[in-house]
């Protein structure tokens, strides 16, 4: 098996810098939107053969040195009592988002076993036939309750805000379930064999760094500690992290994954020497010259030189319109410019 990408995570010197891309399984890829024309998102997701499925084509395709398992943050928080539809352009609505105490009171922690057998299923196919490490994800505490309480996407997060500031006894008790649950979901995915796992938080960034501190980096770093005699690689990814990046890397993850709005010498300046980087090009530059992608890159990686490890990412999620070979091209540019 190609362990470069664990070595990496674990600070271990590798002979080229291991590269996946977040998103990878998934819209911006044919030979996924082939098999997606066939079925509804939620049933792809539920589907263990599919699943596993498109969660190979990035690494037959682009030659990434880790696959993700394809699934969606949003499944979890469906089972612990929220209704889920997803929409083609709306993206995902939750029905009944959580409002009030009375709201939090009825929500469950799942029980993996019954709950997402699917995706244990899809995770035990997967480990048969990879030849490349698997993750495992979750989204991070904080990035659920924004779903759970503004019931989808969100600008503002002014819904989740009012909360934070309005209603801290409610805001904690969500915290604290949703907590629960995301230990036992990924603790689930690490025992059917998920060889690493990265927590997002796509929205942490929205806080100050005062909000940030008190209302979503205890709940990140209480889910890492929970993990960590598990024995695997733990992603931390904080999108829009500039301000807050240093208090996220104290969380205690091994990897800390970083947005492109930050350059990658100040973020590893912020970074302790104990972690590994991963990131962090910004995914617009894809739609760039090959020229230029490889010129971005390269300053990535010579930046990322000062980290004890790098592991080659973009800085959030692939755009669905991104030419496929471009990205080629990044995977095939990040590999030969080996040991710089
Ligand atoms: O039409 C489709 O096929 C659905 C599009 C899609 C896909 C392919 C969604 C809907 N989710 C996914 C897969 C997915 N989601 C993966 C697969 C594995 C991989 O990375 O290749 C992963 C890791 C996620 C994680 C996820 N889902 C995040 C965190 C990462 C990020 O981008 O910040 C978030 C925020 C979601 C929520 C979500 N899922 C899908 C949509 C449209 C959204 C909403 C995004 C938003 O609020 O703007």
């Amino acid at each position: 098996m190609n362990d470069t990408f664990l070595k990496a995570c674990m600070g271990e010197k590798t002979g080229y810098t291991p590269v996946w891309i977040m998103r990878q399984a998934g819209r911006f890829l044919p030979e996924y939107r082939k098999i997606r024309a066939k079925v509804d998102f939620l049933t792809l997701c539920k589907t263990p053969e599919l699943a596993a499925e498109v969660t190979m084509q990035p690494v037959d395709i682009l030659g990434v040195d880790a696959a993700i398992l394809f699934s969606d943050i949003l499944i979890p928080i469906e089972k612990m009592g929220l209704k889920l539809k997803f929409y083609e352009k709306k993206g995902p609505k939750f029905s009944n988002p959580i409002r009030t105490q009375k709201d939090a009171d009825k929500l469950k922690i799942i029980n993996p076993d019954e709950d997402i057998p699917y995706v244990l299923e899809t995770i035990r196919i997967l480990r048969k036939g990879l030849n490349v490490p698997l993750i495992g994800f979750s989204g991070a505490p904080f990035t659920a309750a924004t779903y759970m309480i503004e019931g989808g996407s969100s600008k503002n997060f002014l819904k989740t805000k009012r909360i934070i500031y309005n209603d801290p006894q409610l805001f904690t008790s969500l915290m604290e379930k949703i907590t629960q649950t995301t230990i036992a979901y990924l603790t689930a995915k690490i025992k059917a064999g998920a060889q690493a796992v990265q927590l997002f938080d796509s929205w942490a960034g929205a806080l100050s760094p005062n909000d940030y501190e008190a209302a979503a980096f205890p709940y990140a770093k209480k889910v890492i500690e929970a993990l960590k005699p598990l024995g695997v690689p733990i992603i931390y990814f904080v999108n829009d992290c500039a301000g807050i990046l240093s208090i996220a890397a104290r969380a205690g993850s091994d990897v800390i994954g970083v947005d492109w709005r930050v350059d990658m010498a100040e973020a590893v300046k912020k970074v302790p020497i104990t972690l590994t980087v991963q990131g962090n090009l910004d995914p617009c530059v894809l739609f760039s010259t090959k020229t230029h992608i490889k010129e971005m890159a390269l300053d990535i990686i010579k930046k990322a030189k000062a980290a004890r490890a790098h592991i080659f990412n973009l800085g959030h999620g692939v755009l669905p319109e991104t030419p496929p070979e471009n990205v080629k091209t990044l995977v095939e540019f990040v590999h030969e410019a080996g040991d710089i």
